[in-house]
């Protein structure tokens, strides 16, 4: 979008009826591609909330109120009764899984667990993130481990630029049923990409 506007931008410059000799019209084109330079740079690295964009998916769902997409649905409402957050099965090792569309590189994760009950249910989960889909992107590498998120409460795990398309939160070594109330990814490309 950025490439796109500089390149109208920068014609509709060079093209316009005050800017008739050549010697300004080199000077425009100069001065808009700087511009148009610092632009791409300062968004290229400025972090923004991925999860809006992405394809979220998870092992099963527990009910019509428990989908995947209720994590990036941009509400972080903790009650489960709201229909804005999700729900598996009681199944083995559990995981709800982002799909980026591209590699990024992955500052940090802001998670919304439950908060009308059983808070403890997302102790010990695991964050990956990588560009593997192996046993369904649950080996990719680790980010950070949830100790525990009091119910309701959010809290944000850092993860130092760690590239990956694929952003998992599963429960290891257990049966359980895993629920986000909210996954805020935040993050910027890892290179540019035409979509
Ligand atoms: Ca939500």
């Amino acid at each position: 979008m950025i490439k796109y506007c500089c390149f109208v931008w920068t014609k509709e410059s060079i093209l316009h009826p005050a800017v008739f000799w050549p010697k300004y019209r080199m000077g425009m084109m100069k001065l808009s591609a700087l511009i148009c330079v610092f632009l791409m740079f300062m968004v290229g690295n400025a972090d923004e909330n991925l999860s809006k964009r992405c394809r979220p998916t998870q092992s099963s769902v527990y009910d019509y109120r428990g989908h995947a997409v209720n994590a990036v649905d941009g509400n972080p409402d903790p009650n489960y009764s709201k229909s804005s957050c999700t729900a598996t099965q009681n199944d083995m090792e559990p995981w709800w899984r982002a799909d980026l569309l591209s590699s990024h590189k992955i500052h940090s994760i802001r998670i919304t667990n439950r908060g009308d009950c059983c808070p403890q249910r997302l102790n010990g989960a695991e964050i990956r993130i990588g560009d593997s889909l192996d046993n369904n992107g649950n080996s990719n590498p680790k980010c950070a481990t949830i100790s525990s998120i009091g119910a309701g409460h959010s809290e944000t795990f850092h993860c130092n630029g760690m590239p990956g398309r694929y952003v998992n939160i599963f429960i290891p070594r257990r049966r359980e049923y895993l629920t986000l109330c909210e996954v805020e990814i935040f993050g910027n490309w890892e290179r540019w990409v035409d979509c």
